[in-house]
């Protein structure tokens, strides 16, 4: 009896953790009104089921991609590198969109989820963290970077960046905004590119710092390029407050 309580237990804990994954999918995904859920579900998984997590590539999900695609978006594309927290409050205060408004990117914000060789199954733990110490072609980095391909591509007229003023380095070449988007932003699709350099203690960097210097480097040619810096040390909440009351703008 004991035996098949445990059994039972365990087996009840594995599927339910599996239906969670994939119900939290649906049901974000279903938020914007899209009735192939299921599908879009099937393509995504496809992409790292089955597989050794150190070998998925950010190709394997180019079905996703085709199958959820991106409209473009012009003059209010929201790239952010290491300003998650506000570029969120500023996208959900302002028509400023980021990959977190697009349907795939609402979809998997904040989730962690990976595959096992032999196993139909989707896992939300044991994966491969996003640091490339353990592997970089793991299935949450590759999405993302995929995702972020697929958004630098929709981008166009102006664009904003919302950088770091309290890093060493803003702009990083590291970062998917540094490796991937900036290098997909094409002339004349693209015509400027605004960088805002926020920051919440004293700023350690404003709009001189030598790794702005890089991203004008890595821009297109023919790309107009801008910085401002709110020189204050602003919380995200703060900075929406000033950016509706018209004292702030991105
Ligand atoms: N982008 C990248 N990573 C994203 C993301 C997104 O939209 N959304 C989430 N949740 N993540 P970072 P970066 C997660 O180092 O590398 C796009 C990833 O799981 O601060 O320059 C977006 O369009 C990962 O844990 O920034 C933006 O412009 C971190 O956030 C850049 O790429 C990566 O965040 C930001 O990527």
């Amino acid at each position: 009896v004991v035996v098949i309580i445990v059994l039972g237990v365990s087996l009840g804990l594995t599927v339910g953790k599996k239906k969670d994954f994939k119900s939290t999918f649906i049901d974000r995904c279903e938020t914007f009104k899209r009735s192939d859920c299921k599908n879009i579900w099937k393509t995504f998984s496809k992409a790292y089921v089955r597989r050794n997590n150190c070998t998925v590539r950010m190709e394997d999900y180019n079905k996703l991609m085709d199958a959820a695609p991106l409209e473009p978006l012009c003059n209010k594309a929201l790239f952010w590198s290491d300003t998650k927290d506000f570029a969120r409050s500023i996208a959900a205060k302002t028509d400023n969109k980021t990959l977190e408004k697009t349907l795939l990117g609402h979809t998997l914000d904040g989730l962690t989820w990976c595959g096992k060789e032999g196993s139909d199954e989707t896992f939300t733990s044991g994966c491969p963290s996003w640091g490339k110490d353990d592997c970089e072609n793991n299935p949450v980095r590759s999405f993302w970077k995929r995702a972020s391909a697929a958004f630098a591509d929709a981008a166009c007229g102006d664009v904003t960046a919302l950088l770091n003023g309290d890093s060493d380095t803003p702009f990083s070449p590291t970062s998917i905004f540094g490796s991937i988007e900036i290098k997909r932003l094409k002339y004349p699709r693209v015509k400027s590119m605004k960088v805002v350099l926020v920051s919440k203690k004293k700023p350690k960097a404003d709009c001189s710092h030598p790794s702005l210097v890089d991203l004008q480097n890595a821009l297109d040619a023919g790309i107009n390029y801008s910085c401002r810096s709110n020189g204050h040390k602003f919380s995200a909440s703060v900075i929406v407050y000033l950016l509706l009351m018209g004292h702030f703008s991105l």
